[in-house]
């Protein structure tokens, strides 16, 4: 069977969550690297792997696979009985964590997602930073981590006392704010603060940041 294939950009948060997801799991793969620069990933090859061109895309033997966070959903179900669980069995439980991964995406991306751009990847294309869009977007963002705080009071982690899908769908774009002056929004909050310094501490994390150099 052919190996796991990541098509991506190491630097990419949503690339990292599939590879995060792949080193908890203990699954080997092979990352294929796509050149965001030079527009690789808006053209064949690629662009048959994801019609949308965007990274990454997938692919386990015959199936094939765009949207990271869809990845991650087959990688803790198909690799179920290797490394960090990730999931549980009882559909209550489960269901804490769909709701987890949905405030990730619906909530907490948007605006986690904007700032890493002005602050991150702007500066990386030597684009200017706008400081109004930062603060516009540290607003939005506080508003979800107040929520955050709340729960993070009741739970270790998202979903309950384990670490899970709902938490490391998280780990790329703080790892990028945490560098940021965004990174006052977290540490002001001690109950995200600790959650943050447990779940970016993971081994599987440091593996992916490793990935860089
Ligand atoms: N919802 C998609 C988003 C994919 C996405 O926006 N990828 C970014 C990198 S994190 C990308 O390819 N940006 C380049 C572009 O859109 O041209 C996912 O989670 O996979």
């Amino acid at each position: 069977m052919a190996p796991v294939k990541v098509h991506g950009n190491v630097l990419s948060v949503c690339t990292r969550r599939v590879i995060a997801a792949l080193y908890e799991k203990d699954v080997k793969f092979e990352v294929v690297p796509i050149d965001l620069g030079t527009g690789e990933h808006k053209k064949e090859p690629f662009i048959s792997l994801n019609p949308f061109g965007e990274v990454p895309a997938f692919e386990d033997g015959d199936l094939k696979l765009f949207e990271s966070r869809a990845i991650t959903q087959y990688i803790v179900h198909e690799y179920a009985d290797k490394g960090t669980p990730m999931v549980f069995q009882d559909s209550k439980k489960m269901a804490m964590i769909a709701v987890g991964c949905e405030v990730e995406g619906q909530k907490f991306d948007p605006a986690a997602s904007k700032l890493t751009f002005e602050q991150v990847i702007k500066p990386m294309l030597k684009m200017p930073t706008d400081a109004a869009v930062v603060e516009e977007y540290e607003a939005k963002l506080a508003v979800v981590l107040d929520v955050y705080e709340i729960r993070l009071a009741q739970s270790k982690y998202l979903a309950g006392e384990r670490f899970t899908l709902a938490d490391l769908h998280h780990i790329p774009t703080i790892h990028y704010l945490m560098g940021t002056q965004s990174k006052k929004l977290f540490v002001c909050r001690p109950h995200v603060s600790a959650w943050v310094a447990d779940i970016t501490a993971r081994p599987a994390w440091k593996k992916v940041i490793a990935l860089q150099k």
